[in-house]
């Protein structure tokens, strides 16, 4: 029960007060963000603990409390389940209905506060939880780590982590709900590259820019500049995809290296709609020509604010 976690969390020397005050006093310990646990509870371990809404939704998600001064709340985590559907089932970042140019925003799940996945099937598939919309954050972290992975073991086994350090959510509302506001991911909203959101520089935890664009494909490689995060990039077609992990459009192949969108890509219709949009161009896992390789095909991208 969320109470179980207050211990964990509050106070160790609050005075003896009647049963029903020191329910009520506990529950007013739960913090809004892993950053809050970190700093007003001094919890330093990595691990799941409860958070609150500003509202009182209680959830449960993962706190790393050791990358750069920790602190850093998992919100979301993008996964795919199967590139060969294309905008079916599971494809909660895009469509789970179908590529279809009268549904310009499909889930619209990047700007709204629907919530769906739990922390520990956070990289078997999609997660987003109340943080996501609630806490009011600087700064992003994003691990890419290996699907069925548990939690204890996602630190060691993430293939590429970054984080970026310039408070740049400032800027966007402090959030990804309110970026995407912002910058909606909708079909046809705009023309590539001109009308893109931000790239911002990142610092990388595992990895660096070299590695990142060996995980994209050869031709994408061509397209990217390795050591930013993108948002809302739109391809030569006008397709809206969501984030560029660790990369900086130069091109119109978005399709190729940026995950989540709208519910329409125009291009080979049906075939780069979903989750990991057209990761799999040229092959699954081929790292030919525009496919991605297996490792960032099979691995979940998990989204942390500080
Ligand atoms: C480097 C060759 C360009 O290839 C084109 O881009 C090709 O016609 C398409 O298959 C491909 C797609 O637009 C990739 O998304
Ligand atoms: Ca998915
Ligand atoms: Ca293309």
């Amino acid at each position: 029960s969320p109470l179980d976690s207050v211990k964990k969390i509050g106070p160790t020397n609050a005075p003896k007060v009647a049963k029903v005050d020191e329910i009520r006093n506990r529950a007013q310990f739960i913090a809004r963000s892993c950053k809050e646990v970190r700093e007003v509870y001094g919890q330093s371990e990595n691990g799941l603990y409860y958070l609150t809404t500003s509202t009182g939704v209680v959830y449960q998600t993962f706190c790393d409390m050791t990358t750069a001064g920790g602190g850093w709340t998992l919100v979301a985590s993008v996964h795919e389940d199967n590139i060969y559907g294309k905008c079916t089932v599971g494809d909660r970042w895009t469509s789970q209905q179908g590529n279809n140019a009268n549904w310009p925003q499909g889930e619209g799940n990047w700007a709204n506060r629907k919530t769906f996945g739990t922390v520990e099937a956070a990289t078997d598939d999609d997660f987003k939880n109340p943080g996501y919309y609630d806490i009011v954050a600087e700064d992003m972290s994003v691990w890419h780590v290996p699907n069925n992975t548990p939690v204890n073991h996602w630190k060691l086994a993430a293939i590429m982590r970054y984080h970026t350090d310039r408070r740049f959510l400032h800027l966007y509302g402090g959030n990804l709900y309110s970026l995407f506001h912002r910058y909606p991911v909708e079909y046809n909203v705009g023309a590539h590259l001109s009308d893109n959101g931000p790239s911002i520089p990142i610092v990388y935890d595992l990895g660096d820019k070299e590695s990142t664009k060996m995980f994209y494909g050869p031709y994408s490689g061509a397209e990217i500049e390795g050591g930013f995060i993108s948002f809302r990039a739109i391809n030569y077609e006008r397709a809206a995809t969501a984030i560029c992990s660790g990369v900086k459009p130069k091109g119109g192949n978005a399709e190729t290296y940026c995950i989540g969108g709208g519910g329409f890509f125009p291009e080979g219709n049906p075939l780069q709609c979903g989750d990991f949009t057209a990761f799999a161009w040229n092959g699954y896992g081929t790292h030919v020509g525009w496919s991605a390789s297996k490792q960032m095909l099979e691995s979940a991208v998990l989204l942390f604010y500080r």
